[in-house]
């Protein structure tokens, strides 16, 4: 069956951004595809890690997509980093980018804006995403809309390498979720929301708890009048708040507008606060259970036996392909 893949780094602490725009995805696809979801501790250290921190966040990285609804038997759940192929798959592949690509990259532009050091990881980052999916010949890779210009750079590269060493690699193929496709900043209605921003008022981590949820949407930016009204263009911010709202409660933004006709952003937010503690209830109860159940270990130790079975397979026609001697 068709291939999925996809991950989120262990960059911080995963947000409301990443379980709409990702997670819900991931979920969904399981029982439909063949499904492959890493957590990318080689592109987390693009930026530095503190190890403790770095350690910390991969396992609760990784028992976020269980607690999220992802089943281990059926989607393999693994460390990039306990699949070596990742690292020189991305390395063949970054002597295939070119410069003026890499610097188009507006995530690049984003994270190195006004950085006195860039780290050079930063800049080759799309060519090991790029080797992330095309390992897997995953057709299909959900990801956010912010990450869409990376995905069309995989295509690229897929399509040069078939073109100078012959049909080896599947060309993958966007899946992006139409509403919450971007979930913005609480902060900045223009920034999307992000675990590694500074300010944490800017977003709802998905173990905040309940107290603090209520408190950051309270606070939450809301644009001038006070109509509840879905117009991205004129009225950013409370748009937003309505995109998660209605991912929150499974209900159309046009349903949230209907409901809240002739009401002010007051008992809108107080409501929102409850409808997001409610949607992440059962998620942060079961988070709990497995961090204290330690199976968390087990389940990235099988996931990573099944991702390197196919990502060494690939790995090695790619070396042949391109003319490495074999070690016999
Ligand atoms: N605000 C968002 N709205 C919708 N989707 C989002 N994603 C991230 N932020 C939002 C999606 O989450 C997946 C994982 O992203 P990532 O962690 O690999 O890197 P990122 O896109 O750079 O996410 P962050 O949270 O902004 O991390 P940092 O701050 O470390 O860079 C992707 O599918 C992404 O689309």
């Amino acid at each position: 069956s068709k291939r999925v893949l996809s991950g989120i780094q262990p960059s911080g602490k995963l947000t409301l951004g990443n379980y709409i725009g990702a997670m819900l995805n991931f979920v969904a696809l399981q029982h439909e595809y063949d499904c492959f979801f890493m957590v990318p501790d080689l592109h987390a250290v693009t930026v530095p890690q503190e190890p403790a921190a770095l350690r910390e966040q991969s396992e609760s990285v990784a028992a976020l997509y269980v607690a999220a609804g992802l089943d281990p038997k059926e989607a393999a759940i693994f460390m990039q980093s306990h699949v070596p192929a990742h690292a020189e798959l991305g390395w063949l592949l970054t002597t295939m980018s070119y410069m003026g690509e890499l610097e188009r990259m507006t995530q690049f532009k984003d994270k190195s804006e006004g950085k006195e050091a860039v780290g050079a990881g930063l800049f080759v980052y799309p060519a090991l995403m790029a080797a992330d999916i095309l390992l897997y010949k995953a057709n299909f890779v959900p990801v956010g809309d912010d990450q869409k210009q990376h995905l069309e750079l995989t295509r690229d590269l897929a399509g040069r390498f078939n073109h100078r060493h012959g049909d080896t690699f599947v060309i993958p193929e966007p899946f992006i979720p139409k509403v919450g496709a971007r979930i913005m900043s609480l902060e900045d209605g223009t920034k999307k929301m992000s675990k590694s921003s500074p300010s944490s008022g800017s977003y709802i981590s998905l173990l905040d708890p309940p107290d603090d949820i209520r408190k950051k949407i309270s606070r939450a930016k809301t644009d001038m009048g006070r109509e509840i009204i879905f117009d991205v263009q004129n009225k950013p911010e409370v748009s937003n708040l309505m995109s998660i709202y209605a991912q929150c409660s499974d209900k159309t933004v046009e349903q949230v507008q209907a409901a809240y006709e002739g009401l002010g952003y007051g008992a809108f937010k107080k409501d929102l606060g409850e409808v997001i503690v409610q949607a992440l209830e059962p998620l942060q109860r079961k988070y709990a259970d497995i961090r204290s159940s330690g199976e968390i270990r087990h389940i990235l130790r099988d996931g990573a036996e099944r991702a390197n079975a196919v990502a060494e397979s690939t790995l090695a026609a790619v070396k042949e392909a391109m003319g490495f001697l074999p070690r016999g």
